[in-house]
């Protein structure tokens, strides 16, 4: 049999360019300060973010794996074969896992391609995929979306699933939407499918209880990007200053996280050669979390050339996964 390694590459299609101190720079010093969410994602936050998806607030991971554990079969059924699975971002094998058995179930071997920007697939979860299904390859993309899918499509090879999962199109702006599944219409070819994850509107109550948990993870999550910025831009922030507040935004369909100065104060982020001054009570928007509809996000799709051919939820509503073509 072929050993873990062997079954394992990794294809650098472009390199992470280091882009925080520009972002940092545009985003606070604007007039309602804010900070990109992708820069959450360092080891520290990567570790926190995990522990937010084990929370009992938290229902977007649990209930996402649960209706492709329960649904993966229905989902593969679907998809022409033999398939290949591409991911976008490495995302967690938990999930992954039910749709690699579901294709293997039905097919000889299978390629398993993770498109990320950062690379550390097999450090981050894909290894125990290896070990446990010995007709699995697995293709580690380096890069953007674009660049992996962009990559396939040049790829002799039969069809493909793209899988985009854990509600991250809710970090989009919609002209972000937009722009992404077009891209995706164009890329991908006519035998190739999509299948989206995506979270629901709900009870304000519920989402305010997700985005602010007892244990105060998802805070910790929050105030991490300025410990980010003290160690790699030689910042000052002093993380007991600020304050990690989650409100719903009704009207935009969305949860909105900022870090809420607590007082006035004046950081220095010495990298930029920069003083920033805050306001008490003034924020830094820090994400959106945006909630769809099926019915909202069904006529994205379909605005961009993207026919639903089934939609997967769990009983009582939550999240919702689509399969389109
Ligand atoms: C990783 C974007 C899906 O929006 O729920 C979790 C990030 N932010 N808690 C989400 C997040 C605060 C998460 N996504």
């Amino acid at each position: 049999l072929p050993t873990e390694q062997a079954r394992f590459s990794s294809l650098t299609l472009r390199r992470a360019h280091d882009s925080l101190a520009d972002d940092v720079r545009l985003g606070l010093t604007a007039a309602d300060k804010w900070l990109p969410c992708k820069y959450f994602y360092d080891p520290r936050g990567m570790a926190l973010y995990e522990r937010i998806c084990e929370l009992p607030e938290y229902y977007l991971t649990r209930t996402e794996t649960a209706i492709l554990k329960h649904h993966a079969a229905d989902i593969i059924a679907l998809a022409p074969a033999p398939l290949s699975l591409v991911e976008l971002g490495s995302g967690s094998s938990a999930k992954i896992r039910y749709l690699i058995e579901a294709c293997l179930a039905r097919q000889a071997g299978l390629v398993y391609y993770a498109i990320d920007i950062s690379p550390g697939a097999l450090d981050n979860g894909v290894r125990p995929l290896l070990q446990e299904y010995l007709d699995l390859r697995i293709v580690e993309l380096v890069g953007e979306f674009t660049d992996g899918l962009g990559y396939l499509a040049r790829e002799p090879g039969g069809p493909r699933l793209v899988a985009f999962l854990g509600s991250t199109i809710g970090n989009f702006t919609e002209g972000e939407i937009t722009s992404f599944l077009a891209m995706l219409r164009r890329v991908l070819r006519p035998q190739d499918c999509f299948l989206l994850g995506f979270d629901l509107i709900k009870d304000t109550g519920v989402l305010e209880a997700a985005y602010d948990d007892a244990e105060g993870v998802t805070a910790r999550f929050n105030l991490n990007i300025l410990a980010r910025l003290n160690h790699e831009l030689d910042a000052d922030f002093d993380l007991t200053a600020f304050a990690h507040r989650a409100t719903v935004n009704v009207e935009r369909s969305r949860v909105e996280m900022h870090l809420v100065s607590r007082r006035a104060q004046r950081v220095r982020i010495g990298r930029l050669g920069l003083d920033v001054r805050f306001r008490a009570g003034e924020t830094i928007h820090t994400e959106n979390c945006h909630k769809f509809s099926t019915a909202g996000m069904e006529t994205l799709l379909a605005r961009h050339g993207w026919q639903v051919l089934r939609r997967f939820l769990d009983p009582q509503e939550q999240f919702c996964l689509v399969l389109a073509s």
